[in-house]
């Protein structure tokens, strides 16, 4: 028995490995295959050579076998060794009959050339549970990145991840050879980081909603939610990453997006009588005034301690999306403007920036900045400029002679939702994994290309908080497989055509990510009505599960079906913890859009009236926050018969600028209500009514939501099917 079984893995390890060898994600420069195999036994060894023995713990993470130190005979091990004559990050693999050994130019290369060496192994090694022996083709590797940044950037302010989720976040990415994880650790929603010599800032600052000064924006609202990480944790989690080749920039994002530092230390905010009360009482301001010395003073004990709890070169400091009114409207600021000769408000930006740089260099480090930081003369040669705005933004970084970062959002932001009828930001671009892949640097001269540090892609987590109880991980769905394509992108310098690289995720990479226990995203099965009878298709192997409209729980599809109904299905595919979203004919996911009259108890915004909200797709809001009491009815022109009626406030893709609490009613005839339900992040629905409806109404039981509008939205009518 013990034989067959070995027998029996040995054929399956074969027949399948001859398409692992080309499935790396990311191909590999240059890939010869050899002939015969190598086995590895549950005693072959792993042998390293000195100073490379968390290099070998680390391969033995995944492929539990014996470590030893080299001392003369290496015969039949995995041997890991460096080579001056390489790179740093370059290595060589090669398997042969007489064993594997993989040479790094230092233990970067070596570990790139460990994670390709795990991708060659069956894809149980990613879940800690290899079955041995595992042969491998014979194959001799020389590989080496196109880029020395391969980055990703995660936001941990507007939803907490505390450090075992970055570490699990961290140890995936690197199976993805990427090399750089940019965390964004200050926003206006949260501080994240503990500073000794003001703790404050993430004692405070670290949690929002309930008794903190900060208001809940995203979800939770009832909760005091946040976390931050001590410095221990960064310690730990920066050590965790060094082992993975990973390094960490740790960005504070100033002096815009400072909400959090201002509601915790208000008076790094300008000088003047606040005029921008939100109507529930907090100060909106949330720009630190560039005239205060003792701003300066603070961000130097901030930085001075970033710059000793990561070993980056970098710190990054921000600089996106900085509004000037609140400098035009200081007397410190105006007063700054006249002694140094500036004409425009604009140019304190700059003036904030060179201050800053310089304390950041004063500490041996360089600045990191977002794309708008570099449109003046304020930036050190040294300094390393994220380019997310645009392709041109990235353009215009590197002709000013900046090492840049290239992320334009439409190709690299991953909080954007991936369809239309999928959830997530979209103001960047809807993109599935295809666009990222699809990077090119065409437009890019080669004097440009010169200071082009890398690609980056990053998930900013508006979106997240309130998805956090799904049951998949929300975080992961917007991510994978899109830096599978990061990494292609990253490490080759270019992207690959669709469909080859498509054939490797699923043939090889799906199976590693579900072992990864990642739940990622699939792509939509294929359905076709014909003929009264309804078929669903998919090509990488997952399942395809179906719903029908009106009856319980998810089945297996194992056949067509004969209907004349096909609007009531809908279509996914899972594998492991990943799935698709749903697909079905068109009507299956049609609305209705009745004429709609929308009145509240609270007037309209002059700029964004909400009378537009009968447009049918505009966004619209109030003049203040939601009081208790408060309500917005809608009023059908006629009855509507539908199977769901849901009203939202807020955004569509976030439940921000909501009425945090409050109820839906629902009338027949236009004069008497009936409560059907609560809101929940800003929404609700009534299901299956048994009569047309005719006018709708939320009220609202709860005063504010952290600003000082409430956005209105039309409501989504779903037609009887
Ligand atoms: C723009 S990217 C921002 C973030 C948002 C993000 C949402 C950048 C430098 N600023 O503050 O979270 O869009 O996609």
């Amino acid at each position: 028995m013990r034989y067959f079984r070995l027998f029996a893995a040995a054929v399956m390890a074969f027949v399948v490995l001859e398409s692992w060898a080309v499935d790396i994600i990311p191909t590999p420069l240059k890939y010869e295959k050899r002939n015969g195999v190598f086995t590895i036994l549950t005693t072959t060894k792993i042998t390293h050579y000195q100073g490379l023995r968390s290099s070998a713990n680390y391969l033995a993470e995944h492929l539990p076998l014996q470590i030893r130190e080299y001392n003369g005979a290496s015969a039949g091990d995995i041997v890991l060794s460096t080579n001056k004559n390489l790179s740093e990050e370059e290595y060589f693999l090669d398997i042969s009959q007489q064993g594997i050994t993989i040479e790094g130019g230092s233990a970067a290369g070596l570990h790139n050339g460990i994670e390709t060496l795990l991708q060659l192994l069956p894809s149980t090694v990613y879940s800690g549970d290899v079955a041995l022996p595992a042969m491998l083709t014979a194959c001799h590797i020389e590989d080496r990145p196109r880029f020395e940044y391969r980055g990703f950037m995660l936001d941990v302010c507007r939803t907490w991840m505390d450090k075992e989720k970055v570490k699990r976040f961290i140890s995936n990415l690197a199976h993805h050879k990427i090399n750089h994880l940019h965390l964004h650790l200050s926003d206006d929603e949260g501080w994240r980081v503990e500073i000794k010599s003001h703790p404050e800032l993430a004692e405070v600052g670290g949690f929002r909603g309930v008794d903190s000064p900060v208001a809940a924006r995203y979800g939770r609202w009832d909760e005091h939610y946040g976390g931050y990480y001590t410095h221990e944790d960064i310690r730990e989690i920066v050590a965790y990453a060094a082992e993975r080749n990973i390094e960490i920039i740790p960005e504070i994002d100033l002096p815009g997006h400072s909400h959090n530092l201002a509601r915790v230390r208000p008076e790094v905010l300008c000088n003047y009588t606040p005029g921008l009360k939100a109507s529930d009482g907090y100060d909106t301001r949330s720009v630190m005034c560039v005239a205060k010395e003792e701003n300066y003073a603070l961000l130097e004990d901030v930085i001075r301690e970033l710059s000793e709890l990561f070993p980056s070169p970098y710190i990054h400091i921000g600089g996106d999306e900085v509004s000037t009114s609140q400098w035009e409207r200081c007397p410190d600021c105006q007063a700054l403007m006249r002694r140094e000769g500036m004409s425009e408000a604009r140019e304190l930006q700059d003036y904030f920036t060179r201050r800053v740089a310089a304390i950041v260099e004063k500490y041996g480090k360089h600045p990191g900045v977002w794309n708008e930081a570099a449109r003046g003369n304020a930036l050190p040669q040294g300094a390393l400029v994220y380019g997310w705005e645009s392709v041109k933004a990235c353009q215009d970084a590197t002709s000013k002679g900046y090492r840049t970062v290239v992320m334009p959002g439409e190709y690299f932001y991953f909080d954007m939702r991936q369809s239309r009828r999928e959830e997530g930001h979209d103001w960047a671009a809807i993109f599935d994994a295809k666009k990222p892949l699809s990077f090119g640097f065409e437009k890019f001269t080669d004097e440009q290309m010169a200071h082009v540090a890398g690609v980056q892609a990053s998930f900013f987590s508006e979106a997240y908080i309130s998805r956090l109880e799904y049951d998949y991980d929300f975080l992961y769905y917007q991510t994978y497989p899109r830096i599978c394509a990061l990494s292609e992108v990253a490490w080759c310098g270019r992207g690959a055509e669709w469909e080859e690289f498509y054939a490797r995720l699923k043939n090889s990479h799906y199976s590693r990510m579900v072992a990864m226990g990642i739940d990622f995203r699939l792509f939509p099965p294929t359905v076709n009505y014909k003929d009264g009878v309804l078929t669903a298709s998919t090509d990488d192997r997952s399942h395809i599960y179906y719903t029908i409209l009106g009856e319980q729980g998810e089945q297996l599809y194992t056949q067509p079906i004969r209907t004349d109904h096909p609007e009531r299905y809908a279509f996914l595919t899972r594998s492991g913890g990943a799935h698709s979203p749903e697909a079905g004919v068109a009507k299956r996911f049609s609305r209705l859009q009745p004429k709609v009259k929308i009145t509240s108890s609270i007037t309209e915004s002059e700029r964004f009236p909400y009378s537009n909200a009968e447009g049918y797709g505009r966004i619209s809001r109030t003049s203040r926050t939601g009081r208790d009491g408060d309500w917005i009815l809608y009023t059908f022109e006629q009855a509507v018969e539908c199977r769901r009626l849901e009203v939202r406030t807020g955004n569509l893709q976030l439940p921000r600028y909501i009425f945090n609490a409050g109820y839906m009613e629902v009338s027949y005839d236009g004069k008497t209500f009936t409560r059907v339900g609560e809101l929940k992040n800003g929404g609700a629905a009534i299901d299956n009514p048994k009569r047309a409806i005719k006018a709708v109404r939320v009220v609202c039981t709860e005063s504010g939501n952290g600003a000082d509008f409430v956005t209105v939205q039309e409501p989504m009518v779903f037609p009887i099917l």
